[in-house]
């Protein structure tokens, strides 16, 4: 029986901290996720995971961010297997969410950060490394965009159409923001939307009518930061 390489992730609290591990769940076909394996060995309160071919050798990896420890890049080995993993972020990072995307048009996937805690977003743009260099992939130090606020979203999408990545992101107390990007891995210019107190816990773009749209979740009390 062949082993289809959809996956699920899932936080399983295993220390009664509220820590957690990732699982990973395979699809052995028809949509059977009867298989579980670890994703690393961290235990940590992980908020975000994206699956994109960050290595660009054809299979997809995965970028998990974590709150209150190094989010980290896992490598797929082409059958599932994550053994090998590269770390971004300090210990002392709130990460939130994480977006996979390629900032400024150079064929490498980039990482934009959501971090609360009032701690700016960041943004990462992969570079090429040393040729023979296993893992194919790493990233140059954390860029901080905007102001640091806490925040928890991000979508992405080229916004006013002139062919690079845009990224709007929701924030907890202050409005959210779109920051259009240059091409570069830059911010070209930034505008705000939503409510100056809003809680924006998640944000989804979609192309309802020719026109990239953005909703958010947005709470109206007062909720942890
Ligand atoms: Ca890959
Ligand atoms: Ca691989
Ligand atoms: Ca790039
Ligand atoms: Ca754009």
């Amino acid at each position: 029986m062949s082993m289809g390489i959809t996956m699920s992730i899932w936080w399983w609290p295993t220390d009664g901290t509220g820590r957690s591990r990732i699982l990973f769940f395979l699809n052995q076909s028809q949509a059977r996720f009867n298989v579980a394996r670890p994703l690393g060995h961290d235990h940590c309160t992980s908020y975000a995971c994206e699956l994109a071919d960050l290595d660009g050798d054809g299979d997809l990896d995965i970028a998990v961010g974590n709150d209150n420890a190094p989010s980290r890049v896992f490598l797929n080995d082409g059958k599932a297997g994550f053994q090998q993993a590269i770390t971004f972020g300090t210990q002392a990072d709130s990460t939130i969410d994480v977006a996979v995307v390629d900032l400024n048009d150079d064929g490498r996937s980039d990482l934009i950060l959501a971090n609360r805690d009032d701690q700016p977003n960041t943004i990462l743009l992969a570079e090429a490394p040393p040729a023979g260099s296993d893992p194919m992939v790493r990233f140059r130090p954390p860029v901080s965009f905007g102001s640091a606020h806490s925040s928890r979203a991000i979508a992405t999408a080229d916004f006013d159409r002139d062919g690079h990545v845009d990224w709007g992101i929701g924030n907890i107390g202050v409005p959210n923001r779109v920051f259009f990007g240059d091409g570069n891995g830059g911010v070209k210019s930034e505008t705000a939307f939503g409510r100056s107190d809003g809680q924006t816990f998640c944000i989804a773009v979609a192309n309802t009518d020719q026109q990239n749209r953005i909703f958010v979740n947005q709470a109206s009390r007062k909720a942890n930061q």
